[in-house]
């Protein structure tokens, strides 16, 4: 059975959305095997059958399922004899709680602080569209979001306290193994690690210690990515 996932591709094959990387470490722990299928910017013709223009889309033989959260709720019924990723109702309600947390909270900082270096990693023909829509987004040349990016990223490091309280406590968010919570902020992080050398975390920061260990699993699934700044 033909298992894709349609994932956003940058230069020289870089995969950094932070929600297709979701959906590549819930895939991953459910065991699943799965060809990744690459969608740039001004590439979303191939995503037209999903009726939508958002990656990650995930193809399941027969089954097309849209946007990181519903691909999540998916893999958990369909296969719920594998790993589950939220361990019941109750870490599922909670996991969702993570994820609104991630994108309302988090990534409005983060991608603010890390987007001039994206244009660096998209390729030459996506680069006017994701100028273009960026700077509609955020209301400025994305330049000159470079001028107050140690604030930003300060801010978003104290973003991360309700994390570091959980890990202080616990090696991962979820416990003690990593389940899909941690897949959300991991995600987050290795959106930057993709896109941008600035040093976001600090080395002695407990969610240094823990993104380690993220990057560890299912074999160095996260390290190896292509275009990882350290
Ligand atoms: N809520 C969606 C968000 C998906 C999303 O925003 N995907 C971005 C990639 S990071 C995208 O497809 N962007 C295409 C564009 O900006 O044209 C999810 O969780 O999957």
């Amino acid at each position: 059975m033909a298992r894709i996932l349609y994932e956003l591709k940058g230069k020289d094959d870089r995969r950094f959305s932070p929600y297709c990387w979701r959906s590549r470490f819930a895939l991953a722990h459910k065991g699943l095997e799965v060809e990744y299928a690459p969608v740039r910017f001004c590439d979303k013709d191939k995503i037209a059958f999903s009726g939508q223009t958002l990656v990650p889309v995930l193809v399941d033989g027969d089954n097309t399922v849209f946007d990181s959260w519903a691909i999540a709720r998916y893999l958990e019924q369909h296969y719920a004899e594998a790993p589950t990723l939220f361990g019941g109702a109750i870490g599922e309600a909670e996991a969702l709680f993570v994820n609104g947390w991630a994108d309302r909270i988090l990534h409005p900082v983060l991608v603010k602080t890390v987007v001039t270096d994206i244009l660096a990693h998209v390729e030459p023909e996506d680069r006017r569209y994701f100028r273009d829509s960026r700077e509609k987004r955020f209301g400025v040349e994305l330049e000159t979001l470079l001028e107050d990016r140690d604030e930003r990223a300060a801010h978003f490091r104290e973003l991360l306290e309700p994390a570091r309280a959980a890990l202080a406590a616990q090696p991962f968010l979820c416990g003690d193994a990593p389940a899909y919570a941690d897949y959300i902020l991991a995600g987050t992080l290795q959106f930057c690690r993709l896109t941008s050398p600035y040093p976001l975390l600090e080395k002695d920061d407990i969610i240094y210690a823990w993104r380690e260990r993220m990057l560890d699993l299912f074999d160095g699934l996260a390290r190896r990515a292509v275009g990882a700044h350290d």
